[in-house]
């Protein structure tokens, strides 16, 4: 018989050899590239159906793509169902962990769990969420959303930068555009959803613990703005009378990063931004760019982005342009359960000494599930704090610590 805490560091090393596996289901390149409905999501697939079938569980692929897998219950219907998981994309040239550390810990958990004599009286599913990161098409959340009934079939016809329909790339991988919206599970069918993730922040690296546990999950709000204005050549056009699209949209950025810095907690990130004609010796015509507001208050986010839209609007026009804002993606903040927080609280003090709550400055498919059901969330330290880049790490003995952690907290469902 194992001791205890050999068998948790045994537990860690098992999430990060998998976790390097992985690692290589990707485009080449930094970090790890695996952008939804790819080749490298199909090989990622792959790999996460054997963590499934070894924890005991059946494996499907949903409607939305999610990968599901199933273990327990009674074959009834509606049956009572508590869900873990993640999402298994990256974001281009980002870390090993941000969203496969949580499905990968919750496969090892219910299989620790199990070991430890787990028999629930409900279905376990784990999920590996196709697209969380929205980075491929300017949609995210698809598959929770799907669940939690408030998917919107119209981001079916959005498309990625090669002009692919996501409705197209995801029937090609497998999944049924037309069969998502019956994906909606029932009311009171799924008693809860608890997402593991990287914390992608300092907070528990500065306070010396392997684990935390999520208050609540920031708010989100993605916007694509278009400054409109004319081209000319760039030696003969006189600078007085531009309407140069490029300097009215340095305002925006100007102004909107002025605005933010003065609101406390709030996020504003211009992330995207594109020329046309996009040529040294023409005055830019077309702008489009991405603006992307983040706070834990919704009201806060919503007048931010809005007296942003009203700002650019009027400072295009003084310089003979025109500005555009099209909402495209929308997530309002969210709290985490009482009970199932405090629930974490008990099983990190049992395994760590103590327990530390702090909230989510990024969003997850927690945010989307927490429209169908009770969420929580349980954060692991982060090396540096730093994620959605290469250099993003967690190591073996904190997932360790997260795994017994979450088989404790399976046991006491
Ligand atoms: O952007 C986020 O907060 C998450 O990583 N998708
Ligand atoms: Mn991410
Ligand atoms: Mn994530």
């Amino acid at each position: 018989m194992t001791d205890p805490e050999t068998e948790t560091a045994a537990w860690g090393e098992a999430a990060q050899e998998r976790l390097t596996g992985i690692g290589a289901c990707s485009l080449q390149g930094a970090g790890v590239t695996r952008l939804p409905f790819t080749d490298e999501h199909r090989r990622a697939n792959e790999v996460i159906a054997a963590w499934m079938h070894r924890a005991g569980m059946t494996v499907s692929l949903d409607a939305a793509g999610t990968l599901v897998g199933r273990f327990g219950g009674k074959g009834l219907t509606p049956e009572r169902v508590l869900v873990l998981g993640s999402h298994q994309d990256s974001v281009r040239n980002g870390g090993r962990y941000d969203g496969i550390m949580g499905v990968a810990l919750a496969c090892l958990a219910l299989e620790k769990a199990r070991s430890d004599g787990f028999r629930p009286d409900f279905a376990v599913e784990v999920h590996a969420y196709a697209d969380e990161e929205g980075v491929r098409f300017p949609t995210a959340l698809l598959g929770p959303r799907a669940l939690a009934g408030t998917f919107d079939p119209a981001v079916l016809e959005m498309q990625d930068r090669d002009g692919v329909k996501l409705r197209d790339a995801l029937a090609d991988f497998g999944g049924d555009p037309n069969g998502i919206t019956a994906l909606k599970r029932a009311p009171g069918q799924v008693v809860g959803y608890l997402e593991t993730h990287i914390e992608q922040g300092p907070v528990l690296e500065s306070a010396g613990l392997p684990v935390g546990v999520v208050t609540s999950i920031c708010g989100i709000e993605r916007n694509s703005a278009t400054v409109s204005g004319r081209t000319g050549h760039a030696g003969t056009v006189p600078m007085q009378g531009r309407r140069d699209a490029l300097v009215a949209a340095a305002g925006m950025i100007t102004e909107t990063d002025t605005r933010a810095q003065a609101i406390p907690d709030l996020r504003a990130t211009i992330g995207t931004i594109s020329v046309a004609p996009g040529a040294v010796n023409q005055i830019p015509e077309t702008v489009t760019m991405s603006l992307e507001v983040r706070s834990p208050d919704d009201g806060t986010r919503r007048r931010f982005s809005a007296e942003i839209a009203e700002f650019s609007r009027g400072f295009a026009t003084k310089r003979g342009c025109e500005a555009a804002f099209e909402r495209t993606y929308e997530q309002p903040a969210q709290d985490c359960h009482p009970a199932f927080v405090e629930r974490l609280q008990t099983a990190s003090e049992e395994v760590q000494g103590r327990s530390l709550l702090l909230p989510s400055g990024a969003t997850h498919d927690a945010s989307a599930m927490a429209d169908l059901c009770p969420v929580a969330m349980l954060f692991v330290r982060c090396r540096g704090g730093v994620s959605h880049v290469p250099e993003e790490y967690a190591s073996a003995a904190d997932m360790g610590v997260a795994v017994e952690v979450l088989s404790r907290f399976l046991r006491a469902a």
